[in-house]
C-alpha cells in the first residue's frame, strides 16, 4: 500500500475547510434550505423533480414503463434539479424533500398532493398504486423487495465509495480504493451468481427490483460508470451483462434514460419531459437543429 499523510482526527470535527472532490460546493454538514424556491407545477397528475442519475433513472424508467402498460395516471412532469447548482437546497425542493436528494415524487393526482421521497419509497409507491412490477403472492413480493432493498442499502457502496474514491475524490487513496473495489466487485457477483438461476432479478417476471439496480448495476456494465469499466474487469460479469442486455432491448428503459439527463449524445438528453411527445421533437439534438 502506497503511504498517505497521517491524519489525527480531532476530539470534535468541525466543518472548517470545503472537502475537496467534484462535489466540494455541494458538501455541507447541515441539512435544510439555503434559499426561496417554490417549485414548478405542470399539468400532469405527477410531479417529478428530478437530474438524469442513476437514482433519477429509477424513476423515470418506472414512470415510462407504466405508460407503456397504458396507465395514463402514470403522466408526469419531469422538472430539471440541478445538483451541482445547489437546486436541492431550494425552499420548495426540501418541503418536497427534506434530505436534499433527487428524485423526488409530487402525486398531485388527489384532493392533497402527496410527496415521496427515497427512490424505494417512491417505486413502491408507484407500484401500489398501480397495480404493477411488484407481484402480490407472498413468496414473490418478498424476493422482489429483498433485492429492492438489496439496491438501496448496497449502493452507497458503489455511489459514495466506489465511485467517489475512484473517480471524484481529490486525491486517490489505495486504501478506500482497494476496500470499494472489493466491495463493487462482490456486489457484482452477488447480483451474477442470482442472474444465472434466473432471467430476472426478483425470479421469471420483470420488477421494479430490476427498475432500480439496473441503472447502477447495468450502468457499470454497459456503460462505463466512473470510467471503471476495465479496473472493474466488469465483462466478467456474464449474466449480469446478458440481464443488461435484455432491459436494453425495452423501449422504456430507453426513454427513460433519456429524461432529465445533462450529458453523453444529444439525442439521448431530453432536459425536460412534460409530454410524450417530447421524446421526438425536444431532445438537444433537435433543439440545436430548430434553433
Ligand atoms: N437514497 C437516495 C439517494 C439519492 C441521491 O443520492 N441522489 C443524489 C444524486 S444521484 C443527489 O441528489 N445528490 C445531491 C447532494 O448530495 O446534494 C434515493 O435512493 O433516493
Amino acid at each position: 500500500m502506497t503511504d498517505t499523510p497521517e491524519y489525527t482526527p480531532p476530539k470534535v470535527w468541525s466543518w472548517t475547510k470545503p472537502s475537496g472532490g467534484r462535489f466540494e460546493n455541494i458538501n455541507r454538514p447541515i441539512a435544510g434550505a439555503t434559499h426561496e424556491k417554490e417549485l414548478p407545477v405542470g399539468r400532469h397528475p405527477l410531479q417529478l423533480y428530478s437530474l438524469g442519475t442513476p437514482n433519477g433513472v429509477k424513476v423515470t424508467i418506472m414512470l415510462e414503463e407504466l405508460l407503456a402498460l397504458g396507465h395514463k395516471g402514470a403522466e408526469y412532469d419531469a422538472w430539471l434539479i440541478k445538483i451541482g447548482d445547489g437546486d436541492q437546497f431550494g425552499s420548495g425542493f426540501v418541503a418536497a424533500n427534506p434530505n436534499s436528494k433527487i428524485p423526488a415524487l409530487v402525486d398531485r393526482s388527489g384532493p392533497k398532493p402527496i410527496r415521496v421521497f427515497e427512490t424505494g419509497a417512491i417505486l413502491m409507491y408507484l407500484a401500489e398504486k398501480f397495480g404493477e412490477f411488484l407481484p402480490t403472492e407472498t413468496a414473490a413480493r418478498a424476493e422482489c423487495l429483498s433485492w429492492l432493498f438489496w439496491q438501496m442499502g448496497s449502493t452507497p457502496y458503489i455511489g459514495g465509495g466506489f465511485g467517489h474514491f475512484y473517480a471524484y475524490a481529490p486525491v486517490k487513496i489505495e486504501y478506500a480504493i482497494d476496500r470499494f473495489a472489493m466491495e463493487t466487485k462482490r456486489l457484482l457477483d452477488v447480483l451474477d451468481r442470482r442472474l444465472a438461476e434466473s432471467k430476472y432479478v426478483a425470479g421469471d417476471a420483470y420488477t421494479i427490483a430490476d427498475i432500480a439496480i439496473f441503472p447502477w448495476y447495468g450502468g457499470l456494465a454497459k456503460f462505463n460508470q466512473y470510467g471503471a469499466a476495465e479496473f472493474l474487469a466488469v465483462h466478467e460479469h456474464k449474466n449480469v451483462q446478458r440481464w443488461a442486455d435484455v432491459l436494453l432491448e425495452r423501449p422504456a428503459v430507453r426513454r427513460g434514460r433519456m429524461v432529465n439527463r445533462l450529458s453523453g449524445e444529444p439525442s439521448g438528453q431530453l432536459h425536460e419531459r412534460h409530454d410524450a411527445s417530447d421524446f421526438d421533437t425536444k431532445t438537444q439534438d433537435k433543439l440545436a437543429a430548430a434553433n
